[in-house]
């Protein structure tokens, strides 16, 4: 008999994009050195000093330019096409990341709930425009020309993440959750296996070490992502 249809909800943090490079937030070195994300990924951090935390973003973008997608992005992105080309059920792909290596690796059907670093949006009319270069501080926006209003795209915390109504239409459906390269710190994302597995999902941790609610998860496997998931996705697709 055939196999009914199978639901994927797959949620990224830090740790898929850690061998491309981009720095994590709990590993010490690069960029966390200088700037605790807690203190600086806040309305009120940019209310009370916007320069700086421009400056936060503007390295972040920087240093975005030349990182690669690497093979576990890859990976996913081949899982969801063959998984769309068979038919084989839903596929979504939701990141707590706010680079673009799921795009370069060719990942569609992609959500940000933390947002984008290379989108830059004008508080005052909303405007939201891609731009790998640099925010300056008080220059105007391109749409309606009023200055201080540009801030990056991204969702800091005590704000309300990106997409959520999407994210649990999908989670109502799913049959498999997999959580890869998060610590499971933040929420709510930290909170989306709970949610999968009260519906009856079957639900998979993979990242570097267990995170902060790693045992609620039916399945670990620990390891860097540029080996673990690729492995993963050729088993899924065998
Ligand atoms: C909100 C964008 C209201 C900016 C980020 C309970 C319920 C609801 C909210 C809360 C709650 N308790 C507390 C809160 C408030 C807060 C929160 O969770 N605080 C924490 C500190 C306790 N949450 C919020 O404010 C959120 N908004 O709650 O609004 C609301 C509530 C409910 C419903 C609707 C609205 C908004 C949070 C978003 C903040 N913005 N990012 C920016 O990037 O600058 S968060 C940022 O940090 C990331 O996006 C990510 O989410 C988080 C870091 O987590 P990870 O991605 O997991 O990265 P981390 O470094 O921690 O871990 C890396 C992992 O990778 C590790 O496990 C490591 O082992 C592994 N790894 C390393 N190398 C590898 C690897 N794995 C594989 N291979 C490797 N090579």
């Amino acid at each position: 008999m055939s196999i009914g249809p199978e639901n994927i909800l797959i949620l990224t943090g830090a740790g898929i994009s850690a061998e491309s490079g981009l720095g994590t937030f709990r590993e010490k070195g690069g960029l966390w050195e200088k700037f605790d994300p807690m203190k600086l990924a806040t309305p009120e951090a940019f209310a009370d000093d916007p320069a700086r935390v421009l400056e936060f973003y503007n390295a972040r973008r920087a240093n975005l330019a030349d990182a690669k997608a690497n093979a576990a992005h890859f990976a996913l992105a081949e899982l969801e096409q063959a998984w769309m080309m068979a038919g084989r059920g839903e596929f979504t792909l939701v990141t707590q990341n706010i680079d673009d290596l799921h795009e370069q690796a060719g990942s569609a059907n992609l959500l940000h709930m933390h947002g984008e670093l290379l989108k830059t949006r004008c508080q005052a009319c909303g405007h939201l425009y891609t731009d790998a270069g640099p925010i300056t501080h008080g220059a105007p926006c391109s749409a309606c020309g009023k200055p201080h209003g540009l801030r990056p795209h991204v969702v800091w915390f005590g704000e309300m993440p990106l997409g959520l109504d999407q994210i649990y239409r999908a989670m109502d459906r799913v049959d498999l959750f997999i959580a890869i390269g998060t610590s499971g710190t933040v929420y709510p994302a930290a909170g989306f296996v709970q949610e999968a597995k009260k519906l009856g999902a079957w639900t998979v941790e993979l990242s570097l070490e267990p995170g902060e609610v790693s045992e609620i998860f039916d399945e670990g496997i620990y390891g860097p992502a540029t080996e673990f998931v690729p492995e993963w996705v050729a088993k899924k697709l065998a």
